[in-house]
């Protein structure tokens, strides 16, 4: 068969116009595709063209093939062009499916609260914060040398009685961990393992079997740990003056300090705010009575001791307040255990906006 060249050239030129149109009007990428494979394909129009040139004589067959590489690469463009405008199309359109007016007010029934335990350890944190403490955490289940021993509250010492401690099963070597009783572990984990000067505040869960009325099993305690070369009584009364004012927003609330004994501190204050007893109520300020709030004292140099820090050259006070204690007399809140009854009408009543949290100044963790 003669090779007409003007023939071929206009065939070419027509077929490129009809796939160039049926590229235009694939709708989707599905549609798309079916033309990619009936021009390109294997099987397709542009690749039998191609090996049709082998017959062809060799300067009708240069001719051709550069013709048909011309009509093969304007195709393939023109399809990943309009792969490019259909993949982006269906972009454009989920945007606009899935569009959100994120200044539109929440929805009335999602009205949670935050619990007045949260809310009142995070006030706690805030205070703390802004004076440099960092926060720092530990596990509920501890050694006893943890909880007991390395605050030189020996195995014999009557303080264990008093602490009500539950025991977790013994393990095959007869040893028992215990619930904590107060967060000090955490602070004896923290000197082991830090340099000082430490600034901490822990807030966690503790546990004591005693459950009446005005006690739990399970409580919140805040407990705070200065460990430095200078600290003294007179920067333990000053910070411990300023969180009960600033806890309670009193800026002249009177705050005394009464001899105590701790065995993890020497010498220990208990702290007691100002208040008035009128009428049957509570309340907190000016009057001529006293409320106990914290415990204190400087750090016993045994328990530093305990711990690996020089104690002739380290020293610091220590602190502990009871969350729900606190957050009762700030509150209002006439009964310990409506704090773990989850009501809802009672949450709705004492709990607190989201965005009334106060906000965290530093976060340290400490691992198990
Ligand atoms: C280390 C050294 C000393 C923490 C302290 C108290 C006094 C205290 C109570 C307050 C109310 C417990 O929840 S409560 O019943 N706490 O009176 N806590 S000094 O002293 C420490 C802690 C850790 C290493």
């Amino acid at each position: 068969m003669a090779f007409v060249a003007s023939e071929f050239m206009e065939d070419l030129d027509k077929l490129k116009s009809e796939m160039l149109g049926q590229v235009a009007e694939a709708a989707d990428l599905a549609a798309l595709d079916d033309v990619r494979v009936a021009a390109l394909g294997r099987k397709g129009q542009i690749t039998g063209l191609m090996k049709s040139l082998g017959q062809m004589d060799p300067d009708d067959r240069k001719a051709a093939g550069a013709a048909m590489n011309v009509l093969k690469d304007a195709v393939a463009e023109a399809i990943e062009t309009r792969k490019f405008e259909l993949e982006n199309s269906g972009i454009d359109e989920r945007l606009a499916a899935e569009r959100i007016d994120v200044t539109l007010p929440v929805r009335p029934e999602a009205s949670g609260s935050i619990h007045p335990i949260s809310q009142t350890i995070d006030e706690v944190i805030a205070i703390f914060g802004e004076m440099g403490f960092s926060v720092a955490e530990g596990p509920d289940i501890e050694e006893d040398w943890y909880n007991f021993t390395a605050l030189n509250i020996p195995p014999d010492h009557p303080a264990r009685q008093e602490h009500d401690t539950f025991y977790v099963n013994a393990e095959k070597d007869g040893h028992r961990k215990v619930l904590r009783t107060h967060t000090s572990p955490v602070q004896i984990r923290t000197m082991q393992s830090a340099k000082p000067p430490i600034r901490i505040i822990v807030p966690g869960r503790t546990y004591r079997c005693d459950h009446d009325a005005t006690h739990s099993p399970m409580f919140h305690q805040v407990e705070g740990l200065v460990v430095d070369e200078v600290s003294h009584m007179g920067h333990l009364k000053g910070c411990l003056i300023e969180f009960c004012r600033a806890f309670f927003g009193v800026d002249d609330l009177p705050v005394r300090f009464r001899p105590s004994y701790f065995p993890f501190t020497e010498p220990s204050a208990e702290v007691d705010i100002g208040c008035t007893r009128e009428g049957g109520g509570l309340r907190i300020g000016h009057g001529d009575d006293w409320l106990e709030i914290l415990g204190s004292g400087m750090v016993n140099p045994r328990v530093l001791e305990n711990c690996g820090i020089d104690s002739t050259k380290y020293q610091g006070f220590a602190f502990g307040v009871g969350i729900e204690r606190i957050a009762m007399l700030k509150y209002g809140i006439p009964d310990l255990r409506t704090f773990y009854e989850s009501d809802i009408r009672w949450l709705n009543h004492f709990g607190f906006a989201p965005l009334d949290v106060p906000s965290m100044v530093a976060r340290a963790q400490l691992g198990s």
